[in-house]
């Protein structure tokens, strides 16, 4: 039997929860919400799902590897047992009398379990970017376009991104697909949003799955493959206006259960299912307070956070690049192209270049040139690139919303060459066989906090009360389990930080004392809920990536 790489295999579809969730446990927790889903779906369009389409959320993992895969160094995330569900089905015409209005070819009909986000209606245009004496033709053929209101995050908006990706990929004027159904789509989700456990990613990936599902491309020769729809399910994400890296998608769309992914760029898409240690568990817990990157990508804060971080770290990677140092500076950019053919990237030759980096001087070309501070004007970084202002603005500026009056590079770059180190270094121990299994645990641990100190310090991503959370979590070392010491190897932020969770790895004996020790230990959690503390703080086991059920009678 050929075993296909991670990336190319297709998506999955399943008829029962078990093969879904790789396990009758699992799958008997999460059956309640799967039914109610599709019964209120029935009683809101009077019609049954024809699909389920599922996509988890990321954890980045196990773990090191934050704000450099927009860098497109290689990450080591996994998927995480909180999804988010779309039930979905095409309208039938016989229902139509009940939205009359809402029947062209295309058109949705969203809706969501929670009460608080309302019921919305859209259909899809074909817009042309002509001038005004346009022939009848080139609308016919324009790109499909729909209004995504990024002044405010709105939930529909990642209903949209994805239903983009669809439109613009299967029914392009040339494709075998010839117009969009229209389609009654009802959504729910567990995964908690703005927490850097890539809720956004979860949305818009199964989204995108939903219409394909209920397009019924699944079932002819067009279906995509897992890698196909990480590229897709990108370009829909920055839809909603975010440049993010693959990170998220990747392991949103390609994780397999009870493995991380070594998740690569250069020269194209390339996962790596990795087993952990037997005794790595990770746990998440939240500060209780949104990502900022999420609750801004169009607002306030990702101008000068999450935006202002991708802008400063290509800025980084070209600058260099005038004073002819080290290719590696210059990663390639676009992974997404299809370059199947091209060599993987040789990992032995990266680690070399990066210690190179690292150990030597490089780095220090990007310190500004004035005394007592590291960062530079925009200025002093145009005339440091090579390129004309212009030329400058156009290619790192155009396309992303930033504000400040400095930019820091040489701690960001310095951030991510450490970072994308640790991430090799994981990799290695994770599939070492020498090692035993503690001090495995005890070098994956060190990683990991060495990965949060420089989320802190260098890239400044981090937030006092996230820090009073990792210390909470660290402290579970000084505890008497009656075992011994907690064992806590490691604790840090994820995802892209000022706000969201942390994750620990922590051994598997001692999951239960460790939660109820941060429970009881970080003073947000006090006077919550059991219900409410059980969504903050939680065990995850690399789980199963995004999936299609087809609902049968
Ligand atoms: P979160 O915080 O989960 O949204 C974001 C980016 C990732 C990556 C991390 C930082 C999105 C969808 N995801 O993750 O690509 O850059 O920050 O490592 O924006």
């Amino acid at each position: 039997m050929t075993v296909l790489p991670a990336a190319d295999a297709p998506i999955p579809i399943f008829t029962t929860l078990q093969e879904l969730y790789g396990s009758l446990t699992i799958a008997a927790k999460h059956a309640g919400r799967w039914d109610k889903l599709v019964r209120e779906f029935e009683t809101k369009f009077g019609h049954k799902p024809t699909y389920v389409a599922r996509a988890p959320g990321r954890v980045n993992s196990h773990d090191a590897g934050e704000h450099i895969d927009y860098a497109h160094f290689g990450v080591f995330p996994a998927a995480i047992e909180h999804d988010i569900l779309i039930a979905c089905a095409p309208r039938p015409a016989s229902t139509a009398t009940a939205h009359p209005d809402h029947h062209p070819p295309g058109s949705v009909v969203a809706e969501n379990l929670q009460t608080r986000y309302t019921r919305q209606v859209f259909t899809p245009t074909r817009r042309h970017t002509l001038g005004d004496d346009v022939p009848p033709d080139a609308v016919r053929v324009a790109p499909w376009h729909l209004d995504i209101d990024k002044s405010e995050l709105r939930w529909e908006s990642y209903v949209k991104a994805g239903y983009y990706g669809v439109l613009n990929h299967f029914f392009s004027p040339s494709s075998t697909c010839p117009v969009p159904v229209p389609v009654d789509i009802l959504v729910t989700g567990t995964v908690p949003p703005g927490s850097g456990l890539s809720s956004s990613a979860a949305m818009v990936v199964s989204s995108t799955l939903a219409f394909l599902a209920a397009n019924g491309i699944f079932d002819g020769e067009n279906a995509p493959t897992k890698g196909e729809l990480v590229n897709i399910a990108m370009e829909n994400e920055r839809r909603v206006g975010v440049n993010s890296g693959g990170m998220d998608q990747s392991a949103s769309v390609i994780a397999l259960p009870g493995s991380a992914l070594y998740v690569s760029f250069v020269p194209s898409l390339h996962a790596e299912p990795i087993v952990l240690p037997r005794n790595a568990v990770f746990v998440c817990a939240n500060r209780c307070v949104q990502s900022a990157r999420i609750v801004s990508n169009k607002a306030e804060s990702a101008k000068h956070q999450y935006n202002l971080r991708v802008v400063e770290t290509l800025g980084a990677a070209r600058v260099p690049l005038k004073s002819s140092q080290p290719p590696i500076l210059a990663r390639k950019s676009g992974f997404h192209r299809d370059e199947q053919d091209a060599p993987r990237e040789d990992l032995a030759q990266l680690r070399k270049g990066l210690e190179d980096i690292l150990e030597g001087n490089v780095l220090d070309f990007l310190l500004s040139k004035v005394e007592g501070r590291t960062s530079i004007t925009l200025e002093e970084m145009i005339e440091m690139s090579g390129m004309d202002e212009v030329q400058f603005r156009e290619v790192y500026l155009s396309w992303v919303d930033v504000e400040t009056t400095h930019f820091e590079l040489y701690l960001r770059a310095k951030h991510v060459f450490e970072e994308a180190l640790r991430v090799l270094q994981f990799r290695e121990v994770c599939l070492g066989g020498g090692d035993d299994e503690e001090s495995k645990l005890q070098t994956l641990g060190k990683l990991m906090n060495d990965s949060h100190e420089s989320c802190n310090k260098q890239f400044d991503c981090s937030h006092p009360k996230v820090n009073d959370l990792v210390q909470v979590a660290r402290n579970f070392g000084e505890v008497d389990t009656g075992r011994g010491k907690g064992r806590v190897y490691g604790s840090r932020v994820t995802g892209a930080g000022w706000g969201g969770c942390i994750v620990s790895l922590v051994h598997r004996e001692d999951v239960d004392a460790f939660i109820v020790h941060v429970e009881k230990g970080y003073a947000s959690y006090e006077g919550m809920s059991d219900e409410d503390l059980a969504g903050w703080v939680f065990a995850t086991e690399p789980g199963m990536g995004a999936c299609v059920f087809r609902c049968t009678d």
